[in-house]
């Protein structure tokens, strides 16, 4: 058995990915590519893809713009949005820069009313997400694709076709089975690499221009983790941790360091930037916008009431990926996923008889100490 010690070469294509993007948006705007920002994982970026545009994740995750978002919002918001706004009002990012149209989901009341507030300097959309995955639901989401599409359609007045639809459902499919089997290599024991080279390359992949050949860029990544496995290359034996909650990018990363850097590995992440929205498209499905509508509008977020297919898909990873503890990372003022920790908690630690422990915080350094120590000691006794 062969210990790994460094960052492994097979995930430098994705490391500088969102740096390199920074750059390739300024190209694609010259080019006068339409580019469409978005927020959230329930919008089908499939829909905007068919029309050519470029589709930029907008969700920003660091504390820089933080203290210019504290001048319009509250100082007790997620830092998520705060971060999202900030970016926004500072134009420190370049794809809100870019960005032709701004799209926002009706997710948590936080996202919602902040997205007022954008419409104010920043073209802005906001899609109606139906608040619980029923028939009427789903119907209702399958209108407001539609309304969504018209809105592009009326803005960069160009037509969508349903063909152009559904071949872009094929695509993002292939791209999602890709993210799926890799992250599905650290279901071996032991894993075969760090937790944090696999999120850092699920997160760097949402900032690849191409999406045309990213299934295969994806799928070489995982090839050569596959390969090197066979080998005996691993990290050798760590308890293993499968990380649920608010998106953990960027500053929550420390987190993720955390229990890596005493002596866990994060096997699993299903959360947004991890497992939780891969499931595919009805690709048989001739209704377009019903099958985008059903697979979009069945992802487990905590703004779902009620939120059972968080927990069916948090049961099936813990069995999966063999795990034994799970840390809920909650992002501080998320109501929503705050209050699940205790239906959480009662899955993990009563019904499946696995540790279970949550962190909550925000965007700052300021507590990283603290997390060290609280994760050494909950690793400590695994
Ligand atoms: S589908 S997780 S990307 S909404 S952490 S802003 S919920 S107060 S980010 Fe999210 Fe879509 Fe859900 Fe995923 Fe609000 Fe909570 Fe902040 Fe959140």
């Amino acid at each position: 058995m062969e210990l790994r010690k460094e960052l492994p070469e097979v995930f430098e294509e994705f490391a500088e990915a969102r740096k390199n993007s920074f750059l390739a948006i300024k190209k694609i705007k010259d080019a006068g590519t339409p580019i469409v920002g978005v927020f959230c994982t329930y919008l089908p970026r499939e829909i905007a893809n068919a029309m050519g545009a470029a589709v930029v994740g907008l969700c920003s995750v660091s504390d820089e713009t933080i203290p210019d978002a504290e001048k319009d919002l509250p100082r007790n918001l997620c830092p998520l949005i705060k971060s999202s706004y900030g970016f926004a009002r500072t134009d420190k990012c370049p794809f809100f820069y870019f960005s032709d149209l701004v799209v926002g989901e009706t997710t948590c009341d936080g996202k919602k009313k902040m997205y007022e507030m954008l419409a104010e300097f920043k073209s802005v959309h906001v899609v109606q997400l139906p608040n619980s995955q029923t028939e009427d639901g789903y119907e209702l989401y399958r209108k407001e694709l539609i309304r969504f599409k018209e809105v592009l359609e009326e803005k960069f007045e160009i037509k969508i076709t349903e063909e152009a639809i559904a071949k872009e459902i094929k695509k993002r499919n292939g791209i999602n089975r890709a993210l799926t089997r890799l992250q599905y290599t650290m279901a071996q024991d032991p894993a075969p690499v760090m937790g944090l080279d696999i999120i850092n390359t699920v997160y760097g992949s949402g900032f690849q221009m191409n999406t045309d050949t990213l299934e295969e860029t994806i799928d070489a990544v995982t090839d050569k983790i596959e390969k090197e496995y066979q080998e005996g290359k691993n990290i050798g034996k760590r308890p293993r941790i499968l990380v649920t909650g608010s998106p953990s990018g960027g500053a929550a990363l420390k987190v993720i360091r955390a229990i890596e850097e005493n002596g866990g590995v994060v096997v699993c992440f299903e959360n947004c930037t991890g497992m939780k929205p891969l499931a595919e498209v009805d690709e048989e499905n001739p209704d377009v916008y019903d099958a985008l509508s059903r697979k979009y509008l069945s992802i487990g977020c905590s703004c779902m009431s009620p939120n059972k297919a968080r927990m069916e898909l948090l049961e099936k990873l813990i069995k999966d990926f063999k795990v034994d503890a799970v840390v809920d990372l909650v992002l501080q003022a998320c109501h929503t996923y705050n209050v699940e920790t205790a239906m959480v908690k009662k899955l993990v630690k009563d019904k499946m008889g696995i540790p279970y422990t949550v962190v909550e915080t925000d965007y700052s350094q300021a507590d990283v100490g603290q997390i060290q120590t609280r994760m050494a000691a909950f690793i400590e006794m695994l």
